[in-house]
């Protein structure tokens, strides 16, 4: 069951009573206007509930390409009436995201890193919650490197850690340090894994997913413009990582997970298609719990990842 939860404010708006309260801003109420910036979207040029209302679930994924690809294979898996070639991208006044709509489907562009995909976050969240919409879903669809894992390996992650293996994501405030959870269900983890034996050439394992603030010296690959470190430090790094129970590397994990979590929003993350399709109808029975998915196409331990 959703949650029923009033305002934040604790000043009852009607219209929102009954409904998941997904942004957690007390001044955002007093806001005559609120102008997402980087949607090119806006709570007066744009009817939010009429354009998202019946949005439930929300696909996020760094590059725009394949996120109108997405958008355009789960409109012909839905067999939705039209040509996939006039999907549009909502976000099209602004380079910054891509946004396509199919059905109760949103794909969304992130690009990379937590401060490009926070951003595109505070916006998406707010964006849901003046559509009203309810019982939302996020997908984080990506690409990861591997940890000590076959390539081809979906990871389901029960936990997003940071690079000294802590599942916690830290933002400075005002000059202070606020420290998040970014912990995940086990049960719900285990689940979804069984929904994987569905699938059987399609290795899954249960395991944490680290993020890094840097794709070269943050993953401790070799092949950056500067490097630190030897190729035996790094292995060390790697092996410690593994040993922690880190089963793949990627850029976004932890603020995704916290944002998600804090504002009541069942997260997950996967990057199989056919896969996912499959979890939708799984997991459209209701949840109380914040999903969280990894999984990835690669790697060796040199954890290639483009
Ligand atoms: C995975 O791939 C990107 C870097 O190549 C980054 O966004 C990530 O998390």
């Amino acid at each position: 069951m959703a949650p029923i939860l009033m305002n934040s404010t604790g000043n009852e708006h009607s219209s929102y009573i009954q409904q998941v309260e997904y942004v957690k801003n007390p001044h955002l109420d007093s806001m005559e206007e609120d102008i997402l910036y980087h949607l090119n979207l806006g709570t007066k040029t744009h009817d939010l509930p009429q354009m998202f209302g019946d949005v439930k679930f929300v696909c996020v994924g760094g590059s725009p390409n394949r996120m109108r690809s997405f958008a355009q294979f789960i409109h012909e898996q839905l067999g939705l009436p039209g040509n996939i070639a006039d999907i549009r991208d909502i976000c099209e006044g602004t380079d910054r995201y891509s946004m396509y709509k199919v059905g109760p489907v949103l794909s969304i562009s992130h690009g990379m890193g937590v401060p490009s995909i926070s951003i595109m976050l505070h916006e998406l969240i707010k964006m849901l919650y003046h559509a009203r919409c309810r019982d939302v879903i996020i997908f984080r669809i990506g690409t990861s490197g591997g940890v000590g894992l076959a390539a081809g390996t979906v990871v389901i992650t029960d936990k997003a850690v940071d690079s000294f293996f802590r599942p916690q994501f830290e933002q400075v405030v005002l000059g202070k340090v606020i420290i998040r959870s970014t912990e995940l269900d086990e049960d719900v983890a285990q689940e979804l894994l069984q929904y994987s034996s569905e699938l059987p050439d399609i290795p899954t394992v249960i395991g944490n997913t680290m993020c890094t603030h840097d794709f070269y010296e943050g993953q401790g690959r070799l092949d950056g413009a500067l490097c630190s470190f030897s190729t035996e430090e790094k292995f060390e790094y790697l092996r410690k990582a593994n040993e922690a129970g880190v089963r793949n590397i990627e850029m976004e994990s932890t603020v995704f997970a916290a944002m998600c979590r804090v504002c009541n929003l069942k997260g997950l993350r996967e990057i199989r298609f056919q896969h996912l399709m499959m979890l939708f109808w799984n997991i459209s029975r209701d949840r109380s719990a914040l999903w969280f998915i990894s999984s990835r196409n690669v790697s060796d331990s040199s954890h290639k990842n483009m």
